[in-house]
């Protein structure tokens, strides 16, 4: 499987008895009684001794020769499972299958052992994992700092149709092959509180804080290896260790009532990644897990910095730390601490090298993910930082004052500080002052935070908001998960494009080769049927490979209107059984989607697509033209088999809602054709693949804004459109809960009565008109063939290398260092 060169010495008897050695002595096992998860166990910490010793010296080295590095701070890194990508990554592929056969074991089946690691929601957390992957192919010096939860993304089943939730313990009893515990990185992590003033020796008035209580932070890292290369660059996961609750009243001092000890009492910090999705929840103990997250992470930065023999002033010189989205802002004020209140830097020194070490990233317009925090809360749980945010706030407020004198309503909208009944601390505008650099993650949405989000601060920070468009890691998301794809790609343009994904611009020229597009499409009829063997052996539902394979997969919100899609399920199956007059290529729907535990909607919408499902599915009036497979516990793993099988990509946001997506660029470089709004990266998807090799459908997002300034009154496009009435209607029976009527009724009252926030009803005609242009399209193979190879062939923009080059380029000023 591999083409690339073996970075790693080999030797294969050496190999084994390590192998053996984790057997018996790690697992407590013999080669004779041993399960396969055993044996994947022992492989895994075979392998992960040669990635440690490579974490060890690449870390000396980049610490010896003092050069700049980035620190990607996140709450979220979907890594997925690393074993086969590791093993691709180091070029040892084929050897270690060898080695493993000779031991009486498939890879395959081994690698099929491993739990994902789900330590992330969806996009935001993926695309932090594809920058990792990207940032060490490129030997782009950096560190990953994240949270080690013991619990990751919650398991979904289907009960009765209904979503129910599981808790997922990713680690398993033995723990994960990959990770190694630190202890001598540990680091100790003040709450609560008070703050104090004192005088130092030279009778200054100077400020601490006095901590209520202490936690315990312990580093675990996971090794992320360089494709093709030596580097291995650390995942750093924090693990908190907190003391019981009752233990933590030395000071006695009144601090351990209310909040805090319900925060406490809810159980360790990082026990569980939070499973909202562009959804700020704020809840203490959230609050809790990004100090927890940030003040282990700055800490360990300052470490590694200083312990480098370098100069506190020289911090910005060498180290820049990006924010994943404003979850970690904490960070800001918890570094302005340290420079003020332990280095007792001025303000003024301590502002400047913080403001040039931070940049960050936003990921969303919808106001209900911008966070927000109340000013009493910080105060108790942080209350110095509460201090050093009003002091970052009232120097912001006079250069606001100097800029825009007596102008109190751009005041009121630019403060960090939101004045109502409670006080808010709005952690973007803190992110917009606090750093040097912000980017949004696709041309359109970068330009709307400039004109939509933060005007003003645009014109205050000229060249502050920038853009950097999302991509993602070749290596997953081809070599790995499409070797038949990847094989045919080595034969016409060489096998070094999995990291100069340039090259696959070289399939162009094959794209009207009718030879190739057997080839090409016979890839894809093997893609789908590995995808249909998985359908039939875990959910028993047959489906035929000649039907167009339509997918969406990513998490269940309302502005990515699933139930758009649902509608478009609706109106076929109405026509197929109305219609004489009808007919359509078979369609095979599938959806891969977890809802937020407390989203009603959301997760009646799942509910909704699974009765659909499970009627359509067993009707013969059908014909077997339409079947519809919610794919349970969608997760990386089994995007690894989904996008791969895809002919049809559904990328629908309402416009202007989807900051960048990624799966659409997953989709479209293994070949499938998008349906999609000019949203997110769809819009630079159809500027590089051109408008004839994509649907475009749907309002434009100033349309969106102009028909919602106009009063949108849904009930226009119900009574004027006959087939989404139909389509609404048949929601309200019980066509699809026989003998329950109205079980599916509450999205439909969602779109009529509820004012359909994201313009389902006013995408609806469109959106079925265009899907029938596909319909007529896929008729054509040789058409069809021809279009998607020309999607694989232009869309190497959209590889995260290329991100990370933008950001290393423009915004880190970040060099690699060859091993
Ligand atoms: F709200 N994204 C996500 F901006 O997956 F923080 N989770 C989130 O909580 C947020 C954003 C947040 C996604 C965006 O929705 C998607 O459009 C984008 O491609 C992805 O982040 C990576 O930039």
């Amino acid at each position: 499987m591999t083409t690339n060169g073996q970075t790693q010495q080999f030797d294969k008897t050496a190999f084994k008895a390590a192998v053996e050695k984790h057997l018996t002595t790690t697992y407590a096992n013999t080669p004779t009684t041993a399960t396969s998860r055993s044996w994947y166990l022992a492989m895994g910490r075979a392998l992960a001794e040669i990635t440690t010793g490579n974490l060890l010296e690449t870390e000396q080295q980049l610490a010896e020769e003092k050069v700049r590095s980035v620190n990607y701070l996140s709450l979220e890194f979907l890594i997925g499972r690393l074993t086969g990508n590791n093993l691709i990554s180091m070029g040892l592929y084929e050897d270690v299958a060898d080695a493993m056969k000779e031991m009486g074991h498939s890879l395959t089946d081994l690698l099929e052992e491993e739990r994902d690691p789900a330590l992330g929601n969806g996009g935001l957390g993926r695309l932090a994992a594809c920058f990792m992957d990207s940032l060490a192919a490129q030997e782009y010096p950096a560190v990953g700092y994240g949270l080690h939860y013991e619990y990751g993304l919650f398991r979904q089943s289907f009960v009765d149709g209904r979503q129910v939730e599981a808790p997922d313990a990713w680690r398993g009893l033995e723990g994960y092959p990959w990770e190694v515990v630190r202890p001598e990185l540990n680091q100790t992590v003040n709450l609560y509180g008070h703050v104090e003033a004192y005088k130092d020796e030279n009778g200054n008035a100077c400020r601490r804080w006095v901590p209520g209580m202490t936690v315990e932070g312990v580093a675990w890292d996971l090794p992320i290896v360089g494709y093709d290369n030596k580097s291995v660059y650390p995942l750093r996961l924090w693990e908190c260790r907190s003391p019981a609750p009752f233990s933590l009243s030395r000071f006695n001092d009144g601090d351990y009532v209310g909040a805090q000890y319900s925060a406490l009492e809810a159980g360790n910090v990082t026990k569980v990644l939070y499973p909202n999705d562009n959804h700020d929840q704020g809840k203490a103990l959230r609050l809790m897990q990004q100090y927890f997250h940030c003040a282990c992470s700055i800490a360990d930065i300052l470490r590694r910095h200083i312990g480098a023999g370098n100069k506190i002033e020289d911090l910005a010189k060498l180290e820049t730390i990006q924010l994943n989205d404003t979850h970690p802002t904490i960070a800001i004020p918890e570094l302005m601490r340290i420079l003020l209140d332990e280095y007792k830097l001025g303000w003024d020194a301590a502002w400047t090298i913080s403001s040039k070490t931070f940049a960050y990233t936003n990921h969303t317009l919808l106001p209900e993910a911008l966070e927000t925090w109340s000013e009493a809360l910080i105060a108790q749980m942080l209350p110095r930082h509460m201090e050093i945010i009003f002091e970052i706030n009232h120097r912001f407020m006079k250069l606001v004052e100097q800029t825009w004198p007596g102008n109190n309503e751009v005041k009121r909208k630019l403060s960090i500080i939101e004045e109502g009944s409670q006080r808010m601390v709005r952690m973007a505008n803190l992110c917009v002052v606090g750093t040097y650099a912000v980017n949004g993650v696709a041309a359109l949405h970068s330009e709307l935070v400039k004109r939509d989000l933060f005007p003003e601060f645009d014109e205050l920070f000229p060249g502050r908001l920038t853009n950097v468009t999302n991509g993602v890691t070749p290596r997953r998301w081809i070599k790995y998960c499409n070797p038949g794809l990847s094989a045919l790609i080595s034969e016409k343009v060489g096998n070094d494009w999995p990291n100069k994904l340039e090259k696959i611009t070289g399939l162009e020229k094959f794209a009207e080769d009718k030879a190739f597009q057997k080839r090409y499409m016979a890839v894809k009829k093997e893609n789908k049927q590995r995808l249909a063997d998985w359908v039939k052996e875990n959910m028993d539902i047959e489906i035929d490979t000649n039907a167009i394979f339509d997918i969406q997969i990513k998490r269940l919100h309302e502005y990515k209107r699933q139930h758009l899609n649902l509608l478009h399920i609706l109106s076929l199956y109405h026509r197929l059984l109305n219609d004489p007059s009808f007919d359509m290529q078979p369609r095979v729907f599938f959806f891969g989607s977890k809802a937020a535990p407390g989203y009603a909607l959301a997760k009646d919408i799942i509910f909704a697509i699974n009765k659909v499902a499970e009627k359509v599915n067993s009707d013969s009036r059908l014909g077997g033209k339409l079947k519809v497979v919610f794919i349970p516990d969608y997760r990386v793993s089994l995007a690894e088999i989904l996008f791969p099988a895809a002919d049809v990509s559904e990328q629908i946001s309402t416009a202007g809602k989807e900051a960048s997506g990624t799966g659409n660029m997953k989709f479209a470089l293994n070949g499938a054709l998008t349906i999609g709004t000019m949203d997110g990266a769809n819009v630079e998807m159809r500027e590089e693949v051109g408008d004839e090799n994509i649907f475009i459908f749907g309002l434009l997002v100033d349309e969106v804004q102009k028909l919602k300034e106009e009063g949108y009154d849904p009930y226009r496009y119900y009574h004027a459109d006959s087939l989404l009435r139909a389509a609404l209607d048949l929601l309200e029976t019980d066509e699809f809960t026989p003998g329950k009527p109205g079980q599916l009724a509450t999205i439909r009252h969602n779109l009529l009565d509820g004012g359909d926030p994201y313009l389902v009803l006013a995408d609806f005609a469109d959106y079925v008109k265009t899907h029938e242009k596909i319909d007529v399209e896929y008729r054509n193979q040789e058409n069809w063939a021809r279009k998607a190879i020309l999607n694989t062939a232009l869309m190497s923009k959209f590889s995260s290398d290329r991100s990370i080059r933008d950001y290393a380029n423009n915004i880190w000023k970040l060099k690699p260092v060859n091993r």
